[in-house]
């Protein structure tokens, strides 16, 4: 590109080269500037919205520079890029991250301190991004800011919501969910209304014969929409690397209304069209590990993966390679099924639009694809019914059955005895309506297959996915465990403790990309002064909530308290259910105490938060429990500090950054061998908090790390868990004693109108308790009472914290993505200095 410039011209680019600001004077006068001439503002009327959007756009113009040098660097490199297909990125705030990355934290807090304002306040002002509902949102977000940290040439992408994750209100108890319209002021983004794609649907396929007699599909007529990008910049940590987020907007394919219309009178149906177009964007669906089957959603699904493979085709086509090397250049990772009909779109612009045979075009298929598997939950696995997929995608359809009748027929050969797995694997199932399995889709279409945790993986291997690796070898399927970027979670999101930890392992641009250095305060772990300082940073997080709490419940907690939370989507399998009953069995036991015997306890705080599915209705019925639960225990004077429950409404990515810094013991209880990883899990423990658990999910290899003796662990195995549904339902359920007394109390009234909680009720007494609530009780309560005792012994608790948070490195998202790189995309990265001619001019 740049050869192409004549050197005149070339000189004045270049000596005109944008920088951005440099130092603290720079900074100043480019935040003066913003708000001076972009926000058209002065001194006398910047108030913190207009500081906050100021320094964003001061911000912004840095990021963009290393952005575009980044992205001309990686053209001019044209090695092979990662492209990470996601329907959710829960990014949370960019400012401070931004600060961080680029490293002028310190600058900014001084500048602005100067211009008479507080860092923190400003960073507050913005919206979170909520493009997600929870932990595979955030997985796609810790992900991205690894790959831009390492150097990895690899992009986003997913859609732009005009409507994030719905805002939880909790009034009188009860969840109510506000629409979240978070791009009012949006300085994150750039709109390339020239970036755009024309997305087909509906219509029918004509077939034709050429001379030769081969045979090709046209897919005609239909409906168009149109998909216009919007990029974001991803800023890597300690590193110029800053790659990008693209996000998908729809529009009317016209870009305008009907004028036809509006000409004659017809005004309301004239916008129709627009409307209708823009519907496709305008909502993310808010179930997390559900899968609901609505058009809408397919349509979605569609809109973005076929824009996306537009995109990275469009790229590939212009370095003129042949069609056999675009694995070579190309990786491309599902995140879950979501995206699956990538796979076919990809092999439908290989034979219909670029003429390649269908078996080369299959190769080229499978060693492009791969595919991340999130959950076993029978709910959340994808179909969709024949029917619709015929409707709305009529030749995807008939590339799917081709793509199913080649796999069943080299089943067949390979397994000829086997009659029946042709019906089990099938990629359509013969259920009244006829349904595409998505996942099989994505397996049979990808070289490799991962689960996200090592039970997880052993799970998927020997359970829903068993006879895929009867049929393509155990290779195929991998595990690779999660991981969190350890700039947001420890050094955002906990600067005392990163500052702690950075006087024994060295500087954070050090250790926060080798998160193994972590292992050095070990060392320390018996250093007075150390663990002085360790007690102190916890107690003022611990305080920094209790302020939080107090300014939105108006509820004073005591930061001496033992803070207990649970934080994460409200759902039957995960078993707030179980973590509330078990708060009213202590309350119960507290109320049968004599005032003298209750002055003894540990004060504890049980801190909830979490979204429900707005159709959810047990998930809500727990959230009311919660609420009404706090409002009979926080107001009992018998009780005082010794028991406080607390709900934090809208719990999102900026309030974590609050909340999980200040827990001691959190909770990851779901039923054994339902949660397929978890994350938060990881980030509490890095945070100098313990958890309590099951042995679910990462929850192991968390134990395995830290070692056994940090962690508090209970309950049935997931070996164990069929049989026990089974009994359950068929044999002697016998409810444990003391969830027995629980549930008497709550169908007394004392947490108001008994019959609002029966179906929790019902569930576990006649219905087979299907999560095992009760089968775990009796040990979930005797580990709490184990916590309370460790708990108080102060200096045992705090060797187990700091033990804990030395052994956390492999929970970098950075070990996780080289994982990634090595295993599944073969890719390397690009470093910012290997400048290859492009980029100079400093
Ligand atoms: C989640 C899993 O429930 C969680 O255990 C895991 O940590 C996370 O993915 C990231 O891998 N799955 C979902 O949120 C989901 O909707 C379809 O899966």
């Amino acid at each position: 590109v740049e050869a192409s410039i004549p050197e005149p011209q070339r000189e004045a680019w270049l000596k005109n080269q944008a920088s951005g600001f440099k130092g603290k004077d720079q900074f100043e006068k480019e935040v003066v500037r913003h708000v001076e001439t972009t926000l058209a503002r002065s001194m006398f009327n910047c108030d913190e919205t207009a500081a906050y959007a100021a320094t964003s756009l001061a911000f912004r113009d840095r990021l963009v520079i290393e952005w575009n040098r980044t992205q001309q660097r990686q053209t001019f490199a044209d090695s092979k890029r990662v492209y990470y297909l996601s329907l959710e990125f829960l990014m949370g705030r960019a400012l401070d991250n931004a600060m961080l990355n680029i490293g002028e934290k310190e600058v900014a807090k001084s500048g602005l301190s100067e211009l008479g304002f507080r860092v923190e306040d400003i960073i507050q002002q913005e919206h979170d991004a909520a493009l997600g509902n929870g932990g595979l949102g955030r997985l796609a977000a810790c992900f991205l800011d690894s790959l831009a940290s390492l150097n990895f040439p690899a992009w986003g992408y997913g859609l732009r919501y005009r409507y994030g994750i719905f805002k939880q209100e909790i009034i009188d108890g009860y969840q109510v969910e506000v629409p979240d319209y978070w791009l009012d002021f949006n300085p994150w983004e750039f709109p390339r209304h020239d970036v755009t794609v024309d997305i087909q649907f509906y219509g029918n396929v004509n077939k034709t014969t050429d001379d030769s007699g081969k045979v090709t599909a046209h897919w005609e007529g239909g409906e168009t929409v149109r998909a216009v990008a919007y990029d974001v910049p991803i800023p890597g940590y300690a590193t110029p690397s800053t790659n990008n987020l693209r996000l998908w907007s729809s529009q009317a394919a016209s870009g305008e209304f009907d004028f036809q219309k509006f000409n004659s009178g017809d005004y309301e149906s004239s916008v129709g069209d627009q409307q209708r177009a823009e519907t496709i964007s305008a909502v993310l669906y808010p179930n997390d590990n559900l899968d609901r089957g609505k058009e809408l959603r397919l349509k979605q699904q569609y809109f973005w993966v076929a824009a996306s493979l537009y995109d990275i085709v469009r790229r590939f086509k212009k370095s003129k390679r042949p069609w056999r090397e675009f694995p070579d250049q190309v990786a491309i990772q599902l995140n879950d099924t979501h995206p699956t009909l990538a796979i076919v779109e990809l092999q439908r612009i290989l034979i219909d639009l670029e003429g390649l045979d269908w078996d080369d075009a299959w190769n080229i298929v499978q060693q492009t694809f791969s595919y991340t598997n999130h959950t076993v939950l029978p709910e959340a696995l994808e179909k969709w019914s024949v029917g619709l997929v015929q409707h709305l995608l009529p030749r995807h359809l008939q590339i799917i059955y081709d793509i199913n009748l080649f796999f069943l027929q080299m089943v067949e050969r390979n397994f000829p005895k086997d009659r029946e797995m042709l019906s089990r694997v099938s990629i359509i199932e013969e259920s009244q309506p006829k349904m595409v399995r998505m996942a099989y889709l994505a397996i049979v279409g990808s070289h490799k297959v991962n689960g996200v945790a090592e039970l997880h993986s052993d799970l998927i291997r020997t359970t829903i996915f068993k006879d895929f690796v009867t049929i393509f070898g155990p290779d195929k399927f991998v595990n690779v465990t999660n991981g969190i970027t350890p700039r947001r979670w420890l050094h955002q999101a906990n600067p005392g403790l990163s500052s702690l930890i950075a006087s024994k392992a060295g500087d954070p641009e050090h250790y926060l990309k080798d998160l193994t250095l972590l292992n050095k305060i070990e060392l320390s772990v018996n250093d007075p002064a150390f663990r002085k300082a360790w007690a102190e940073v916890k107690l003022a997080n611990k305080q920094r909530l209790a302020d939080y709490i107090k300014s939105t419940t108006g509820i004073v907690v005591s930061p001496k308290a033992l803070f207990d939370v649970q934080v994460k989507r409200i759902h039957e399998y995960k078993r707030q259910q179980m973590n509330i009953f078990g708060v009213i069995f202590r309350y119960l036991k507290l109320k049968s105490m004599s005032p003298e015997e209750r002055k003894k306890v540990l004060p504890r705080v049980s801190i909830f938060g979490g979204k429900a599915a707005p159709g959810y209705w047990m998930a809500k019925q727990i959230i009311h429990l919660i609420n009404s639960v706090g409002s009979v225990v926080n107001n009992d004077p018998d009780i005082g500090d010794a028991l406080k429950v607390i709900f934090l409404e809208d719990y999102n990515v900026s309030k974590a950054e609050i909340i999980i810094p200040a827990s001691d013991i959190s909770e990851h209880i779901s039923t054994a061998g339902t949660e397929a990883s978890g994350t938060s899990n990881m980030k509490f423990v890095l945070n100098g908090g313990l958890i309590i658990g099951t042995c679910d999910g990462a929850n192991i290899e968390i134990t395995r790390e830290i070692g056994e003796e940090n962690i508090f662990l209970f309950g049935n195995l997931a070996e164990d868990v069929d049989d026990l549904r089974h009994k359950n339902t068929y044999g002697d359920h016998k409810i444990d004693p003391s969830l027995d007394k629980v549930f008497n109390v709550i169908q007394s009234g004392t947490f108001g109108n008994a019959q609002d909680f029966q179906g929790m009720v019902s569930a576990v007494r006649e219905h087979g308790d299907f999560y095992l609530v009760s089968d775990d009780f009796h040990s979930y309560l005797e580990t709490q009472e184990l916590v309370d005792k460790s708990y108080a012994d102060q200096e045992l608790w705090i060797t187990k914290c700091i033990t804990s948070v030395a052994r956390m490195g492999f929970f970098s998202s950075d070990r996780c993505i080289n994982e990634y790189a090595e295993e599944i995309w073969n890719v390397e990265p690009l470093q910012p200095d290997t400048n290859n001619g492009v980029g100079k001019g400093e």
